[in-house]
């Protein structure tokens, strides 16, 4: 067998030397045994550690607590008091759920993971969490989403929330939409809730992004960040969403000593067991420590120390490594006769070493994530890490259902329980020592009562006092503005608006330029944080590289191989690009952060997140819908857009859809722009409406969705219209009129992106073989349109006495004239959204339906059939449809411009 290999491709430079070792170590295992040899080897390691003998780190250790009893701090608080106030949030978030479910059956809400995790949280209440009172943005902290009850059950006894709040849990409709959210949403609950977590996986994943991007906005000296930690709760079974565990070699890599995770492992999920036949906190711990985070592993409640204390022969820690989770959920549940039948039993030694404890007892040997001083040490240790450059987890064991008897404890459907029978609740109280609190009469099972402390109590007093000295309640949401934000000069935009002249440019091009300007732009420069991963060079932009540079947290150490180039690949400190690699859920969770951080830190930041836009909507949706909830502000530029403009990629490559997701994010704000003079107003618009100073969260908490092509055209210079800018913003103008036709019949052509080549060319062909005048109209956002005509039906519908609205894009193409004609390289349900608004007039809509594949433009524009010719024919059968022209023209131009009619449809190809 080759044991770590390496050992035996070295010099071995006094063999003697090393038999001694050797023989020593034999003769321990065949005289004391392999326990104890183990033992020995682990403090010679330590030793080596002390003597700084640089070993690799094993990637686990014992199943037991990283901190030893000795370790243990001095416990700060007074327990019995932190215990009392624990138990009544224990109850009022139980109640909260059962009462819910009581006035709305299935309305849900969980019960036990809060219950199991409830001291994970009070201990970070009472002795760690730092709010914002003292005008600092305080610790981010992100609350494992369905522990909520717990988080509003404390708001409830400091007085942040009211008993009414508490019974509109679940219940956001009516009383002006001021409920209680199932789970942590900004979007719903803007001046409480933070950090939206309950898709699982994407707390973990955002947390760990914005510890990185405090670390970037200190380094770059924009915000003093040292004084806020970020604290991620997240469940065991979370731990198996990719984008948990995927991005924690990055936290290590970029030493985010001011991040932790607290991992809550009751050993469950939502079905059964995380890991029966295994054990999941060995297997995180191997997991963290491989990728170089300092792991704090708290398993065992205090009463275990004694038992360890007696275990002479190691064979209380064998059974500990030994057993599996599936197993130890089972004496979670049996009573203590069965541990001491099958945990203990087995071994007379064990058998003995709890024979002084009653069956009660040893069912009550608590788990480590229930023991307030060793959650204390850990959270202490985990605190005091900062400056070792290792991010922390600590991996607490835990029973899920914690206390509320043993209907829930350990039972593989507590996750889905939300009731509780009168018993249950009486059970309950008793358990928490609550009798004085809720007297039995009290209790009625369909509406039972919360309880909280009066104002004078000690309880109460403690808790205020906890929160008063680590700065006030958490969480709170603030848009508070620390360092405020000025808008780019105007001049910053002039190059967008000239043309390109007879140079041939693209929209990524124009936006490249646009983006140096602004990152060059005296005010705002410093807050735009151009996002890439791992695709400057494709879009262009790997000039940035050397005037701005590449953020890296420990600078440049090596001379790049391209040194000698102008435009050389500079990393520092102090750069400004994130260049993320290749991960768009990491480069997603980075928008995410900068996009936030007007909220979370009171500085605005701008963030440009470029990417190949196939992978952004439909590989990290359901980040994007976070950022929707988190409120985030920012550009997202969709590259290399378009099914047929991205030549050669082929299927996985070429994007015709994400116009259709995107129109599936109310904030979002999509475009699909033709030129840059277009992607330069939108952005300019953009900049002013997020960021410009209003205080209508509903009108600032957006972000833009701006598509960019890599094809190169002559780009036309913004048109000298009035109020151009604005008609860009809103989504539809015209670009050009009619050409002179003698008799012309006219036609109206709709373009965006990188169609408006065909419909311009197919406008010509149209006037010079078909007498047909067609106007052409630039179509920024399809979305913007539907959006505005979807509110004037709303308001026709429910207003139906007064005026009518007409719908903007009605009111826009009313002075346009015959039958529509859209095109794009997107779906037809992109311009298929204003169908509806266009009062029946003949609206024919060409789209890249269908999967894309490789070829040349011109090859890949017939096959979906949005090429010049397929203009001009869609163009000529609405014109057909109308009656203007006899159907053979339109079969004469299906032959002018060789079209097969019996091609097979591209959509089913
Ligand atoms: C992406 C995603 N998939 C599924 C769910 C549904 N879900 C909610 S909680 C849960 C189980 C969570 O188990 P764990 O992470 O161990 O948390 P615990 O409640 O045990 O603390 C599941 C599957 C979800 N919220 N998000
Ligand atoms: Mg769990």
């Amino acid at each position: 067998m080759i044991f770590d290999g390496y050992a035996h491709q070295l010099p071995d430079i006094d063999p003697t030397e090393t038999q001694e070792w050797l023989d020593s170590l034999d003769a321990v295992v065949d005289t004391h045994g392999k326990t104890r040899a183990r033992y020995l080897l682990s403090r010679l390691m330590n030793r080596a550690n002390e003597s700084q003998v640089s070993f690799p780190a094993t990637v686990s250790t014992p199943y037991v607590n990283t901190i030893p009893l000795e370790q243990e701090p001095w416990f700060p608080g007074d327990e019995h008091i932190e215990r009392r106030i624990r138990a009544f949030i224990r109850w009022n978030a139980a109640m909260m759920v059962v009462k819910a479910n009581k006035a709305a059956d299935g309305i849900g809400g969980h019960l036990s993971t809060f219950a199991s995790s409830a001291a994970l949280y009070e201990i970070g209440f009472n002795h760690f969490f730092r709010g914002k009172e003292d005008g600092t943005p305080g610790d981010h902290v992100y609350f494992q989403g369905h522990a909520a009850p717990g988080v509003y059950a404390r708001a409830y006894l400091e007085g942040r929330l009211t008993e009414d709040d508490l019974d509109h849990f679940r219940r956001e409709i009516g009383r002006d939409g001021r409920g209680l959210s199932s789970y942590p949403h900004p979007r719903l609950m803007p001046d409480f809730w933070e950090f939206p977590t309950v898709s699982m996986g994407l707390g973990p994943i955002t947390s760990l992004y914005h510890a990185r991007f405090n670390r970037y906005l200190h380094n770059r000296q924009i915000d003093d960040t040292s004084q806020s930690r970020v604290w991620a709760f997240l469940g065991d079974g979370e731990c198996d969403e990719p984008e948990t565990l995927g991005a924690i070699s990055l936290a290590a890599r970029e030493q985010l000593d001011n991040l932790v995770f607290v991992v809550n492992c009751n050993l469950q999920r939502l079905d059964g067991p995380v890991r029966g036949n295994g054990k999941v906190i060995q297997e995180l711990e191997a997991v963290f420590r491989g990728a170089g985070w300092n792991v704090i592993k708290v398993i065992w409640g205090s009463k275990w120390d004694e038992l360890l204390a007696q275990d002479k022969d190691g064979v209380l820690l064998n059974k500990m490594n030994n057993t599996v989770d599936g197993e130890f959920q089972r004496y979670a549940v049996e009573d203590g006769g069965y541990a001491r039948d099958h945990f203990f039993g087995p071994d007379d030694r064990l058998r003995q070493m709890v024979s002084h404890l009653s069956d009660d007892e040893l069912r009550n040997l608590p788990r480590g994530g229930h023991d307030y001083r060793k959650l204390y040490a850990a959270y202490k240790a985990a605190t005091e890490n900062l400056g070792s450059g290792r991010p922390t987890v600590i991996l607490c064991k835990t029973v899920k259902g914690w206390t509320l008897g043993p209907g829930f404890e350990g039972r593989n459907s507590t996750h889905q329980i939300k009731k509780m029978t009168k018993q249950q609740i009486i059970d309950l109280r008793d358990r928490l020592y609550l009798h004085d609190e809720i007297p039995e009469d009290s209790i009625d099972e369909s509406n039972p009562p919360y309880f909280k402390p009066a104002e004078d109590s000690i309880e109460y007093q403690y808790m205020m006092e906890r929160r008063k000295a680590l700065d006030g309640s958490v969480p709170v949401r603030s848009t508070r503005v620390r360092k405020a934000l000025s808008m780019p000069e105007a001049a910053t935009y002039d190059e967008m608006w000239g043309g390109s002249g007879t140079q041939e440019v693209s929209t990524t091009m124009g936006f490249t330029r646009l983006l140096r300007n602004l990152t060059r732009d005296e005010k705002i420069g410093q807050r735009i944080v151009p996002i890439i991963p791992d695709e400057a060079r494709t879009f262009g932009m790997d000039g940035l590289f050397k005037e701005i540079e590449i953020y890296a947290a420990q600078g440049q150490k090596y001379e790049p191989v391209d040194h000698d180039l102008l435009l050389s690949y500079s990393e520092s400190t102090k750069g400004q690009i994130l260049e993320e690699g290749i991960t768009e859920a990491g480069s997603m969770s980075s928008f995410i952060a900068a996009g936030s951080s007007y909220a979370t830190r009171g500085v605005p930041m701008v963030p440009f997140y470029t990417f190949y836009s196939m992978f952004g909507f439909q590989r990290v949706g359901d980040l994007i819908w976070q950022a929707a909830d988190i409120r985030a502000r920012g550009f997202m530029m969709a590259a290399t857009a378009g099914r047929t403009t991205l030549m050669g990629e082929g299927l996985q490559h070429q994007d015709g859809h994400s116009l259709v997701l995107a129109s599936t994010v109310p904030c979002v704000q999509a475009y699909d722009p033709a030129f840059a003079y277009e992607v330069g107003a939108i952005v300019e618009a953009g900049i002013e409406r997020m960021y410009g100073g209003s205080d209508d969260p509903n009108w600032t908490d957006v972000f833009y969705y701006i598509t960019l092509y890599n094809e190169n055209q002559a780009m036309p210079p913004l048109p000298e219209v009035e109020g151009i800018k604005e008609q860009i913003v809103e989504g539809l103008y015209k670009f050009a009129d009619a050409p002179e036709v003698a008799d012309a019949k006219p036609a109206t052509i709709l373009f965006s992106g990188s169609a408006n080549l065909a419909a311009r060319e197919a406008a010509s062909e149209l006037a010079e073989h078909y007498g047909v005048a067609a106007e052409l109209w630039s179509a920024t956002s399809y979305k913007a349109l539907r959006e505005e005509g979807l509110e004037a039906e709303r308001h026709n519908r429910l207003h139906p006495s007064t005026e009518r609205r007409v719908p903007r894009v009605a009111q826009i193409l009313d002075g346009s004239q015959g039958p529509i004609t859209a095109v794009s390289d997107f779906m037809a349900a992109v311009p298929d959204q204003i169908r509806q608004f266009l009062g029946g007039r003949t609206f024919t809509t060409l789209g890249t339906d269908g999967m894309g594949r490789s070829d040349t433009r011109e090859a890949l524009r017939r096959h979906f059939e949005i090429d010049t010719g397929n203009v001009v024919v869609a163009v000529l059968h609405g014109l057909a449809i109308d009656g203007v022209v006899d159907p053979s023209v339109v079969a004469d131009a299906i032959q002018r411009y060789d079209i097969d009619p019996d091609a097979v449809n591209p959509y089913i190809v």
